[in-house]
C-alpha cells in the first residue's frame, strides 16, 4: 500500500489535506501538523494547528474561519472578558472541551502524539494527524513592536507588526515524533508533500528539526510542495506581507526557491505558469494546476492532480524535466 506524508500548517494546509483524505484511504495518509503556534493560554494547552487540522478532518471545522469548530458558542470567553480575562484569542465553549482534555492528559504524562491520537479517535478521524515533535517548539518573531511569540504577534497584533527575523526556539534540540522517523524510511512512501501553508510560519518550524531535515532530504520519495503564492498574493494569512518585510519578492518561484534542494517537485497556479520553465531549468519537476481551494470540489482536484504528479511525474522518469499541465479551468493555459 502507497503511503503519503503531508507537512501542513492550519487553515491552507487543512483544505488539502481535507483533499488528500477524500482521495485515499486513511491509513495511507499520515499528516505532519506544525506545532510552531502552539501556547499556553489561561494555564491551557493550545494547539492550534494540529486542532484546526483535527476539526477539518472530522467536518466540524468552522466554515467561515476555517479554524475552531462549527455551530460554537462563545459563554465562557463573554464571561471571561466581563470577568476582566484575556479574550483576545477567541475559544469557544465547544473548542474548550478539546483544550481541557489536552491539558489534562499531558498533565498525566500522554506525549502530544498520544494526546492527538486520542482526540482523533474521539472525533472519529481516521487519518494519522500528529504533530511535528513532542517537545516543544516555539515561533518567536523579531518585529519593530519588540521580540513576540506566535499568537501574540499573529492574533493579539493581527500579524501588523514589521517582521525582520524569525526562529524556532527548541527545535535544534528537538528529536521529531517518534513514529516519524520510521515513517519517512518506510519504502512504501510514496510521495511527501508540503502543503500550500506559509513557508516561514508554519513549515519551516519543522525544518529546522535537524533530525526531520536530514530525513526529508535522504528520503527516496519526491518531496513536493504546493505554492501558497498565487499570482503574486498569498492563498491564506499574511505570507505575501511577511515576504516582502523579509525583503523576498511575492512569486511561487521565491517559494520554490527558499525551500530549495529539499525539493524534487512543485505545484504552482495557472495564473504562475509563467514561471514553470526558470524552475525547470533549475532541476525542478514542475506542475501547473488549479491550486485555489474554496469549495470541496477543488481540495479533491488538487489532491487528485497531486497524487498523479507525484506518480507520473517521478516514478518512471526519475525527477521529470517537463511540466505537469492539468487543464485550466479558466481557460487561460
Ligand atoms: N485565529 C485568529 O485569527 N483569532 C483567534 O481568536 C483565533 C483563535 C483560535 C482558537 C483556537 C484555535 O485552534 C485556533 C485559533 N485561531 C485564531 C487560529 C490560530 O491562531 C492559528 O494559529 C492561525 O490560523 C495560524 O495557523
Amino acid at each position: 500500500m502507497k503511503r503519503y506524508v503531508l507537512l501542513s500548517g492550519g487553515v491552507g494546509g487543512a483544505k488539502f489535506a481535507l483533499g488528500l483524505s477524500r482521495v485515499l484511504d486513511p491509513a495511507q495518509l499520515t499528516v505532519i501538523a506544525n506545532t510552531g503556534d502552539d501556547f499556553r493560554h489561561l494555564g491551557l494547552a493550545i494547539s492550534p494547528d494540529l486542532d484546526t487540522l483535527m476539526y477539518t478532518l472530522a467536518g466540524v471545522v468552522d466554515g467561515e474561519t476555517g479554524w475552531g469548530r462549527r455551530d460554537e458558542s462563545w459563554n465562557c470567553l463573554a464571561a471571561l472578558g466581563e470577568l476582566g480575562g484575556e479574550a483576545w484569542f477567541r475559544l469557544g465553549d465547544r473548542d474548550l472541551a478539546t483544550h481541557l482534555l489536552r491539558t489534562q492528559w499531558l498533565a498525566a504524562g500522554d506525549s502530544l502524539t498520544a494526546v492527538t491520537r486520542q482526540l482523533c479517535a474521539r472525533l472519529g478521524v481516521a487519518v494519522n494527524l500528529m504533530p511535528m515533535s513532542d517537545a516543544s517548539i516555539r515561533t518567536i518573531l523579531d518585529t519593530d513592536a519588540g521580540t513576540l511569540e506566535f499568537q501574540d504577534y499573529f492574533v493579539r497584533r493581527r500579524a501588523e507588526p514589521r517582521v525582520s527575523a524569525i526562529r524556532y526556539a527548541g527545535a535544534t534540540e528537538a528529536p521529531p515524533a517518534a513514529a516519524l522517523a520510521s515513517l519517512l524510511t518506510d519504502p512504501e512512501l510514496a510521495a511527501i508533500f508540503i502543503a500550500p501553508s506559509n513557508p516561514w510560519l508554519s513549515i519551516d518550524p519543522m525544518l529546522a528539526i535537524p533530525s526531520l531535515k536530514a530525513a526529508l532530504r535522504s528520503t527516496a520519495a519526491p518531496v513536493i510542495a504546493i505554492s501558497p503564492v498565487v499570482g503574486g498574493r498569498a492563498l491564506k494569512g499574511p505570507t505575501a506581507k511577511l515576504m516582502a518585510e523579509l525583503g523576498l519578492p511575492v512569486t511561487a518561484g521565491t517559494v520554490a526557491r527558499h525551500y530549495g534542494n529539499l525539493l524534487d517537485g512543485y505545484i504552482l497556479d495557472h495564473i504562475d505558469g509563467n514561471e514553470a520553465t526558470a524552475l525547470v531549468d533549475a532541476g525542478l519537476a514542475v506542475a501547473v494546476a488549479h491550486t485555489v481551494m474554496d469549495s470541496l470540489e477543488d481540495r479533491i482536484q488538487l489532491a487528485e492532480f497531486a497524487l498523479g504528479f507525484a506518480e507520473r511525474g517521478f516514478a518512471e522518469q526519475g525527477v521529470s524535466e517537463q511540466a505537469f499541465i492539468a487543464p485550466d479551468p479558466a481557460g487561460g493555459g
